[in-house]
């Protein structure tokens, strides 16, 4: 690699200000930001972000399902180095998840620029669509569509709790472009973003080479009871659902407690008609359950539908399971890690492999190119939360990473 090359550094303060302003919109007020897949706030993110790839130059294309392009062209055509993430947000967001990703891949291709470096490969920015599935499932919806795992007519037909559909949504913000979904296929994947759980920041280093993403699978769950009196109806007499559901949360820990490396999560309990003297008459719920080992997560899905069932019998009460979202246990190349390792190394950091507990949009694209990710710390492991928070200098380490693993693909 040139001398000029090898002291490429991202500008920190320009990645820095750029996720302040991404913060800013959705802004909740407690330091974190709130933009729904496909809301008001998603539209404002989106055409921020199309200004910004548009201010540097790039080739900027939407496809069907909303995913967003912005490629740097190289020395040679064909297909680019990717480097992506999302931009929208769970309800109760922090300010770097996705949106790291996303800002650290347009601050790689604002340093190439500012060098007036054209690498081989095109490089391109990724902003997929509805990463997160907070609002509309499968969660990776658009990278789900990208990988051809899911129809754009399933996509469109996803509807949120107050039954919108993302069709609909999709065309409410005017973020449906012309672009054929997988129409960019990558020549390899990279994917910065924050650990979001507790192992770099309590044990170190500061950079996660990922190996991989755990298998996810997320159900909706339904259980019908009947409505009655708090105070006439005698115990033998009810048929309690909210007993049931709360029955499974308790199960579905002694599950995670009892299969290695298990996670369980009942995100969401609802119950109807939610009175404080009517013994509840449906209550719907969600079930989120997680392991790097697909064979661990069957025998906990499966021990968790036999014990709903006959719980559920028990009591009288009815069960209806939706699954909103499968996705297997997915291996990341070997090739790439070691370039994340190597770049790593060249940039003066320590790393560790690791397992990624979230979900990422690397997990769709690893089937349709080689993927791999960069992580860094979340401090005290919190995501999902307004005061989600990766220290600056650690933002700064991980955007120097990317740039140097860029360059390794691209520039090869
Ligand atoms: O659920 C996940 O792991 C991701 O944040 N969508
Ligand atoms: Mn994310
Ligand atoms: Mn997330």
């Amino acid at each position: 690699m040139s001398e000029m090359r090898s002291n490429l550094r991202i500008d920190g303060p320009r990645l820095l200000n750029r996720l302040a302003d991404l913060g800013a919109i959705g802004d909740t007020g407690d330091g974190g930001a709130r933009r729904l897949a496909l809301s008001e706030e998603d539209r404002q993110g989106r055409n921020w972000l199309k200004a910004q790839m548009h201010a540097l130059g790039l080739t900027i294309a939407t496809d069907k399902i909303g995913n967003i392009f912005g490629t740097l062209p190289g020395r040679e055509d064909g297909p680019p180095v990717m480097l992506g993430s999302h931009i929208d947000t769970v309800g109760t967001g922090g300010r770097y998840d996705g949106a790291l990703g996303v800002l650290a891949g347009l601050e790689v291709v604002a340093v190439l620029r500012d060098a007036g470096i054209t690498p081989r490969y095109p490089v391109c920015i990724a902003a997929f669509t509805n990463e997160e599935g907070a609002r509309f499932q499968p969660d990776m919806m658009g990278s789900c569509v990208h990988a051809g795992v899911l129809s754009l007519e399933e996509a469109y037909a996803a509807r949120d709790a107050d039954g919108v559909s993302v069709g609909d949504a999709i065309r409410a913000i005017d973020a449906i472009g012309t672009l054929e979904p997988g129409s960019i296929k990558p020549r390899a994947y990279l994917e910065l973003h924050i650990e979001q759980g507790p192992i770099l920041d309590s044990e170190g280093p500061v950079i996660g080479a990922v190996t991989g993403v755990q298998g996810i699978r997320w159900f909706e769950i339904t259980l019908e009871g009947e409505s009655n009196h708090a105070g006439t109806t005698p115990i033998s007499y009810r048929r309690d659902p909210g007993l049931v559901a709360s029955a499974l949360n308790v199960e579905a820990r002694q599950v995670a407690d009892s299969i290695l490396d298990q996670r369980c999560t009942i995100g969401r309990m609802e119950f109807t008609p939610g009175q404080i003297n009517v013994v509840p008459k449906r209550v719907t719920m969600t079930l989120d359950l997680r392991n790097p080992n697909d064979t661990h997560l069957d025998k906990a899905e499966h021990h968790l539908k036999e014990f709903l069932a006959t719980t559920a019998k028990a009591h009288g009460v009815s069960v209806s399971i939706q699954e909103t979202a499968r996705f297997a246990a997915t291996p990341f190349d070997e090739r790439l890690i070691v370039a994340v390792e190597g770049a790593a190394k060249e940039m003066g950091h320590a790393s560790r492999r690791m397992v990624s507990g979230a979900g990422h949009d690397a997990q769709l694209m690893a089937a349709i190119a080689p993927a791999a990710m960069i992580f860094v710390p979340s401090v005290d492991g919190l995501s999902h939360n307004p005061r989600e928070f990766t220290k600056p200098e650690h933002i700064v380490a991980g955007g120097d990473v990317l740039l140097a693993a860029t360059l390794r693909l691209a520039d090869a």
